[in-house]
Order: structure tokens, then C-alpha cells, then sequence
């Protein structure tokens, strides 16, 4: 993959960039962006987002992850949308609650709460001090959202506030996935909107 070219120049990069140490990313799109694909709660970044639900307990795939890793007392914070990290080699977990998918709904309803999640989640890290933040592919998973729907949506939502500077104080914006359909979609859609170094 052409796009691996620049690893070596990110990492040495990344040494300064954060002072989260992060394993090497899968692909480098330019100093800002990444694609890593890995389990989540092994991430040394200063912010996480789950892929919560509005039931506050925790739930299945990646929430469920996240608080086995973090431990009990990430229950009781969790009413919050930004919550400290507990056992997690993270500093700060962000909450995200993704809109369940359905292809008969009203296409820009899903989308637009999509893009509110990653939206917020960049204010909440900027506003938390947070310089770098991992992206779990919100709704990807029992929420049924097709992975290049979300991919395009994600990204193209971080590169907006990104443009409108709302992530100035962001480091590092990683896309962490975990299944390979997920890494795909982000191989294919974050050049679309970062080209490579
Ligand atoms: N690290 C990173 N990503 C992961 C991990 C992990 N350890 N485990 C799964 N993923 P999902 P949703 C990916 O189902 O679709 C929960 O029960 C997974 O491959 O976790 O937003 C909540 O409590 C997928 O790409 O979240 C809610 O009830 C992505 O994480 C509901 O599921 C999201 O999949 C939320 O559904």
C-alpha cells in the first residue's frame, strides 16, 4: 500500500506530538489524522469515544470492552458524557450514543445524529484539554450502520470541524476499527478527504 510510506517520518512525529505514547498507526494520511486497526482499550490516548447506548450500564461489543478494561467504577460515572478512564491506558473515555441505522428511514435523520457524535465528541475532548482522541466506528456494529456510510460520515464531519477550527488543539485524530470491513471503508474514504503526504 503506497500509503505507508510516510510511517517512519509519523513516528517520529508522533513522539512529539502527544504525550500519549500510541502504537503505530496502520496508515498515516497527513500529521493529524490516522487509521489504526486495534482493540480500542489499549490505546494510550488522552481520549477514547465509545459506542455507548442511552441505557448508561454498558452493553456488547466495543462499550462492553471498554468496561471490562476500565473496571467498576466507569458505572458510576457514566451518566456523563466525558468520563475518567479507570484501569484504561487512556485518559478520558467520551460517551457517544450513535443512532441505531434503518434503510427506511429518512437518510439525513441517521446522518445527522452520526455527525453530532463526532462533532461533540471533538468539542468535549477540546474542551477536557484532550490532544489526541480515538474514534471507535460509532454505529458500525449491532446499530447496523453500513461501515462506508459511516466512514464517509465520520469523516467527512471531522474534516469540517477540522476546517472550521475546531480542532486546533487536537493533536492526533485516530480512526481505530476493529473488523476488517470497517478498516476497508476508511482505506477507501479517508484519501477522498486527506489526501496523503
Ligand atoms: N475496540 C475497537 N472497536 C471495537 C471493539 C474494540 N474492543 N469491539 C468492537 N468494536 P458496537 P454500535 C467495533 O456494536 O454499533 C453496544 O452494546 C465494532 O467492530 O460496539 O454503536 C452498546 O452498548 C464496530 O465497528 O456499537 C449499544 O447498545 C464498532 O466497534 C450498541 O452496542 C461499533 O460497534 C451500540 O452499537
Amino acid at each position: 500500500l503506497n500509503l505507508l510510506y510516510k510511517l517512519g517520518k509519523l513516528s517520529a512525529a508522533h513522539s512529539t506530538a502527544s504525550d500519549s505514547p500510541l502504537p503505530e498507526p496502520n496508515v498515516a494520511y497527513n500529521d493529524k489524522i490516522s487509521l489504526i486497526r486495534t482493540d480500542i482499550t489499549k490505546l494510550g490516548v488522552d481520549a477514547i469515544v465509545n459506542a455507548a447506548n442511552e441505557s448508561l450500564l454498558g452493553g456488547g461489543g466495543v462499550d462492553g470492552a471498554i468496561h471490562r478494561a476500565a473496571g467498576p467504577g466507569l458505572v458510576l460515572t457514566y451518566y456523563e458524557q466525558i468520563t475518567g478512564a479507570y484501569n484504561l491506558p487512556c485518559k478520558k473515555v467520551i460517551h457517544a450514543v450513535g443512532p441505531v441505522y434503518s434503510s427506511t428511514k429518512r437518510k439525513g435523520k441517521h446522518t445527522s445524529l452520526l455527525q453530532g457524535c463526532y462533532r461533540r465528541s471533538l468539542e468535549l475532548a477540546a474542551e477536557n484539554g484532550c490532544r489526541s482522541i480515538a474514534f471507535s466506528a460509532l454505529s458500525t456494529g449491532v446499530y447496523g450502520y453500513p461501515s462506508d456510510e459511516a466512514a464517509e460520515t465520520a469523516i467527512a464531519e471531522v474534516k469540517k470541524v477540522m476546517d472550521a477550527g475546531g480542532a486546533d488543539e487536537i493533536d492526533r485524530i485516530v480512526f481505530c476499527s476493529f473488523m476488517q470491513k470497517d478498516e476497508d471503508a476508511y482505506e477507501e474514504t479517508i484519501p477522498e478527504f486527506f489526501p496523503p503526504m
